[in-house]
C-alpha cells in the first residue's frame, strides 16, 4: 500500500516503523495522516514477521500537535459526530508493543500520540507539552488524562495550565519516557529495544503488554485479576514450556509464539 503522509519501513527483522512524515507543517496530525497512521499500524499487527513497531517522526518534530488549520475549520457537531480526528487517535487496539521515539516537538496531539504508546524513546531535543490552552481548548486525545497519571497532578496542572513544556531529561526524570539517548541515536535506540522485544515469546509480550496497560484502565483488583488471567494463558502456551526447559537445560528458548 503506498502513503502520502507517512513512510514505512522494516530498520531491523521483526521491527516495523512508520514515521510520521509532514515535515512542511512539523508532522501536524491531520485526518488524511491519522488514517495512514492506523492502516500502517493494522497492517504491521496483522503481519507475523512483526514483533514489535516504532512510531516516529523526524528530527525536529515527533509532531507539532493535531493540525490546527483542520481544527479550526470543524464544528463541535463535527467533533461529535465523529467525522472528525476524534476517532483517528486509537492505538490502543493494536496488540504489538510500540514504541514512540520522539525528537524535537512532541506537542498538544503529538503527545498525547506519543503516550497511547507502550513506550517513549527520547532524543535529548525533545519537547513535551500540551499547549491547547493557547488555542482556548483543552487536550482531546487523552492528555489530561494519560499525562496526569505519569506526572501527578501538581506537574500536570503546570503543563495544561501554563504551557510549560518538558525537555527531555524533566521528562526521564517525571517517568515519561524510559530512555534518552543523543540525537544521533535515538532511533538505534528504539530499534534495539524493539528487538529486543522480538526475541521473546510473542505469546508472552502480548500478554505482558495487555496486562501492564490493564493498570491504566481499572482497579487494583481488576487489574490483578486481568493479570492472573493472562499469567495463566502464558502458562498454557507452549513457549513456556519452551522457555522454563531451556533454561533448565543451559541453552537458548527457541520461541514458537503460540
Ligand atoms: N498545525 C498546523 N500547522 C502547524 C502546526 C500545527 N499544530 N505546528 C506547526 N505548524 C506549521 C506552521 O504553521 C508552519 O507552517 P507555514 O507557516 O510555514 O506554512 C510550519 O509548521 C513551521 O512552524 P513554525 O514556523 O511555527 O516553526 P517554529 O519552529 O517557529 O515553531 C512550534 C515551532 C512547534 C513552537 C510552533 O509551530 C507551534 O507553536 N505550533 C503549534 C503547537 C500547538 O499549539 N500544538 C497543539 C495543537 S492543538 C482531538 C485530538 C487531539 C487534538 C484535538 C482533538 N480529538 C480526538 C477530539 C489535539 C489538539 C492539538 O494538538
Amino acid at each position: 500500500m503506498s502513503y502520502e503522509n507517512i513512510l514505512v519501513d522494516q530498520p531491523a527483522a521483526g521491527v516495523g516503523r512508520v514515521q510520521l512524515n509532514r515535515p512542511q507543517a512539523l508532522n501536524a496530525l491531520n485526518s488524511p495522516l491519522m488514517d495512514e497512521v492506523n492502516a500502517a499500524m493494522q497492517a504491521f499487527d496483522h503481519d507475523e514477521t512483526i514483533a514489535a513497531m516504532i512510531l516516529t517522526g523526524n528530527d525536529k518534530a515527533f509532531a507539532a500537535g493535531a493540525d490546527i488549520k483542520e481544527l479550526a475549520e470543524l464544528t463541535a457537531m463535527e467533533m461529535l459526530a465523529g467525522q472528525s480526528l476524534i476517532e483517528r487517535f486509537d492505538v490502543k487496539g493494536i496488540g504489538k508493543p510500540i514504541i514512540a521515539a520522539v525528537s524535537g516537538f512532541a506537542l498538544g496531539g503529538g503527545c498525547e500520540l506519543a503516550m497511547l504508546c507502550d513506550l517513549i524513546v527520547a532524543s535529548e531535543t525533545a519537547v513535551f507539552g500540551q499547549p491547547e490552552i493557547n488555542l482556548g481548548i483543552i487536550p482531546g486525545a487523552g492528555g489530561t488524562q494519560r499525562m496526569t497519571r505519569i506526572l501527578g497532578k501538581a506537574l500536570a496542572m503546570e503543563v495544561m495550565l501554563t504551557d510549560r513544556r518538558l525537555n527531555a531529561q524533566e521528562a526521564l526524570q517525571h517517568g515519561l519516557v524510559s530512555r534518552v539517548a543523543p540525537i544521533d541515536q535515538y532511533m538505534d535506540l528504539a530499534i534495539e529495544i524493539a528487538s529486543k522485544i522480538g526475541g521473546r515469546s510473542q505469546v508472552a509480550v502480548r500478554l505482558t503488554k495487555d496486562a501492564i496497560n490493564q493498570a491504566y484502565e481499572t482497579t487494583l483488583n481488576a487489574g490483578l485479576e486481568a493479570e492472573r488471567r493472562n499469567f495463566m494463558i502464558a502458562f498454557a502456551s507452549e513457549d513456556k514450556d519452551e522457555g522454563t526447559r531451556a533454561f533448565i537445560e543451559k541453552r537458548k528458548a527457541v520461541w514458537k509464539n503460540r
